[in-house]
């Protein structure tokens, strides 16, 4: 494997600079925790923020950063303070962290914000830039750089980039509320893999892409003009035997060697015997559910008083984001409540809550994992939360309960745990005394469960699989590269073309010489597009057959006074130029009633879908419809159309954006080699965007040069990104 690139807001280190002493220390976070191992395991390089503005150090201070973090595999981008206090507490923490996290009464929409965020994400591709030598693959984490996918494919379309979003995705109603929403979409939307912790967050990213920019999305694969984008969810692991070993290593300590934390646990326990530990670590945040848990903890001990000396809440809040008012505030609020309770339910020798609110050796938080019989994690919002499988893998014993809000990513895959709504304080409270009672038998059955999984799907398995997922979609592209209709093919083309005697040119019409429009109607063909067609008939070695699902009328109306021979309805009608219409083979129409009634029922209820009628088919229309009702509702009419199509011989094609009903066995490559056969020629040029074309292309011999517009699947030899690059080619055959 090349070198990679991984890429987030902050890099995995703190620095500290006390008197000329510069020293490094690992930062906290899920991302940088879990991260850190991967990096180690690959030839990679992080960039990132080093929390340091280099404009404040000397140049000497300057070169020893620069080359530590050099030795650490880190490179720096510089931010000033003002984009720290715009940029990351601005747009990061102000707008995005609360809108992702349905706290939309804290999100700021601020004008000079956005435009730091831009500016800054610039600054990382700058950065990325000047790094780019051997580089393959750039890997690129969470909220802070939700533009820089883009900025990079824009600057080097072939490296492959993959983007990770560590918190959720909102439902579209509350994303739209964004005023830069396409924007961010956009930017998502340069990453040839999008990862997210869950189905739900995928989901909801599906939606907005959907609602928003109305592309076509197949399965987990976005349709872009010019590639595609996909789209999976990789719940994040931990680096789970680090945990275990760490908790037996602490097991094994000898009353000496113990952290102070540990000490003073094990002797209060000896004093009180009696007492249970539960344990709650997060950052100061207000998406962590800090204040109901604390309020959950007050109600238990009111409601349950028989506990109250033999409970202790060991209450750890890491300091985080103290430049952002909510998060002060919210301090003060956890120190008040904190002061409540220990104020109404402390006795002379015991308190019921522990507060630190400091961050830990990793040690002492393991310390604290393994000696404590149950941790609560009540999130409000939370993308994955990893201090919950950490307290899992760190219970050596198999004991333990783990007490989960059904609010954070992990509940999805740690169904074993006691899952509570966070908002019911209620329920908070009954889980604990449930925690408080559970049979040792009981916890360790469902913690074996749990440990198996952690233990299988871990970081570096998380990490695996994203990588490989990069791969993957790198080969698709690859794929896609070598059917290309390069210019040495249209060379290749044109070469023969003039070397040839007869040539036949097979054009779809919609999508494929033409864009489309909300109303078929108005899809009309344009000068360009006849000078274009007209210029190709001139030569008199060439026939132009236009083939197309379109009904006769309409195909009469527009090029029935040109040299073309015509087939429409996918091959029910036929005209040579200057002749009358002629059905290819005798059809009968009499089921149409039935199915207009199912059709028209959908109709009804599908604003914006209409029925198209032709001669020997009928065709339901959604592209006007909403963007997620029109798809769903196709798929439930296929669905019921079915078994009543097949007692009428009848067969459903589904174009694009349209579910056509017609009778079984027509279709274009059976039009095409009709008249191939009645009319040989030495070169065929065929070319189509949907998948009615896929017939024709199946049906021509090898030898003809067949082209499908698009990108999705197909039996084409060659494809081009859109109609535009269907007239540049047939403008360089005609003109050459
Ligand atoms: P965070 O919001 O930071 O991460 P979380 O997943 O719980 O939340 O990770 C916190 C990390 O900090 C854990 O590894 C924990 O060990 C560590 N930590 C917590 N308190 C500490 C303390 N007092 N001292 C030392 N270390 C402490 C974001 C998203 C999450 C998502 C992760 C990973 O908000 O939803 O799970 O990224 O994608």
């Amino acid at each position: 494997m090349n070198r990679f690139l991984i890429i987030s807001n902050r890099l995995p280190l703190n620095i500290n600079i006390k008197d000329d002493e510069i020293e490094f220390t690992p930062s906290v976070g899920g991302l940088a925790t879990g991260m850190m191992s991967v990096s180690q395991s690959f030839d990679s390089l992080w960039i990132g923020w080093s929390g340091i503005d280099q404009n404040q150090l000397t140049a000497k201070e300057r070169k020893k950063i620069n080359l530590e973090l050099k030795n650490e595999a880190c490179a720096d981008v510089n931010l000033t303070p003002e984009e720290v206090e715009l940029y990351y507490e601005g747009f990061s923490n102000k707008t995005i962290w609360p809108l992702f996290h349905y706290f939309s009464q804290y999100v700021e929409f601020k004008e000079e914000q956005w435009e730091a965020y831009k500016r800054v994400n610039q600054k990382f591709a700058d950065v990325i830039a000047e790094n780019m030598e051997g580089v393959d693959k750039i890997w690129i984490h969470d909220y802070h750089l939700l533009l820089l996918p883009q900025l990079i494919k824009e600057r080097f379309p072939k490296v492959t980039i993959g983007f990770f979003l560590h918190i959720p995705f909102p439902s579209y109603e509350l994303f739209r509320t964004l005023p830069w929403r396409k924007e961010i979409i956009n930017g998502m939307l340069g990453a040839d893999l999008l990862g997210f912790h869950t189905f739900d967050y995928e989901r909801h990213f599906m939606s907005s892409v959907r609602r928003l920019l109305g592309y076509d999305i197949n399965m987990n694969e976005i349709n872009l003009p010019n590639r595609i984008v996909r789209v999976d969810n990789f719940p994040m692991g931990i680096d789970y035997e680090k945990f275990q070993n760490a908790a037996l290593e602490a097991q094994k300590r000898s009353v000496r060697d113990k952290s102070e934390v540990r000490k003073e646990l094990e002797r209060y326990y000896l004093l009180y015997p009696d007492t249970k530990f539960i344990i709650s670590i997060d950052r100061l945040d207000y998406t962590k559910g800090l204040i109901n848990r604390l309020e959950a903890f007050e109600y238990f001990m009111e409601k349950y008083p028989e506990y109250r000396d033999k409970v202790v809440l060991v209450l750890l809040a890491v300091p985080s984001r103290i430049g952002v008012e909510q998060y002060q505030q919210m301090k003060s609020e956890v120190d008040e409540i904190v002061g409540r309770i220990n104020g109404e339910f402390s006795s002379i020798n015991r308190t019921p809550i522990w507060y630190f609110y400091r961050s830990m050796p990793f040690e002492n938080l393991v310390d604290l994992y393994n000696y404590c019989d149950i941790a609560l994690v009540t999130p409000v919002r939370d993308g994955m939360n990893l201090v919950a499988k950490e307290y899992i893998a760190s219970k050596t014993d198999g004991r333990g309960v783990l007490i989960l809000s059904e609010m954070a990513g992990a509940s999805k895959e740690m169904s074993e745990a006691l899952i509570i709504n966070p908002n019911d304080i209620a329920q908070i409270a009954e889980s604990i005394k449930t925690a408080l009672e559970m049979p040792l038998d009981e916890q360790i059955e469902r913690n074996t469960f749990l440990q198996k999984r952690l233990k299988r799907y871990n970081i570096n398995k998380w990490a695996l699989e994203f990588l490989n997922g990069m791969e993957k979609v790198k080969q698709s592209e690859q794929k896609f590269m070598g059917k290309k209709l390069t210019t040495a093919i249209q060379n290749k083309i044109i070469k023969e073309l003039r070397n040839a005697d007869s040539a036949v040119f097979f054009l779809d019409y919609d999508g494929t010489l033409t864009g489309f429009e909300d109303n078929p109607k108005h899809a009309r063909p344009d000068d360009e597009l006849y000078e274009l067609l007209d210029g190709l008939a001139d030569n008199p070695k060439n026939r132009i057959v236009l083939i197309s699902g379109r009904d006769k009328d309409t195909f009469e109306e527009w090029f029935g006074k040109k040299p073309y021979t015509l087939i429409v309805e996918h091959g029910v009608w036929y005209r040579e130029k200057g002749e009358p219409w002629e059905m290819i083979e005798q059809l009968d129409a009499s089921w149409k009633d039935s199915i207009r009634s199912a059709l028209e029922f959908y109709v009804d209820r599908t604003p914006g879908s209409f029925i198209e009628e032709k001669n020997y088919s009928l065709v339901w229309h959604y592209r006007k419809s909403d963007p997620e009702l029109g798809p769903n509702r196709a798929i439930e009419l296929k669905d019921e159309l079915t078994s009543l199509v097949s007692n009428l011989n009848l067969e459903i094609l589904e174009g694009n954006k349209v579910i056509e009903i017609k009778n079984r066995g027509i279709n274009k490559g059976r039009a095409a080699q009709k008249l191939l056969n009645s009319a040989p020629a030495d070169k065929i040029i065929a070319v189509g965007d949907d998948w009615t074309d896929e017939f024709l292309f199946a049906a021509l011999p090898e030898t003809a040069y067949t082209i499908k517009v698009g990108m999705s699947k197909t039996m084409a030899t060659y494809k081009v990104e859109n109609f535009w690059q269907v007239r540049e080619m047939l403008k360089r055959i005609v003109t050459e």
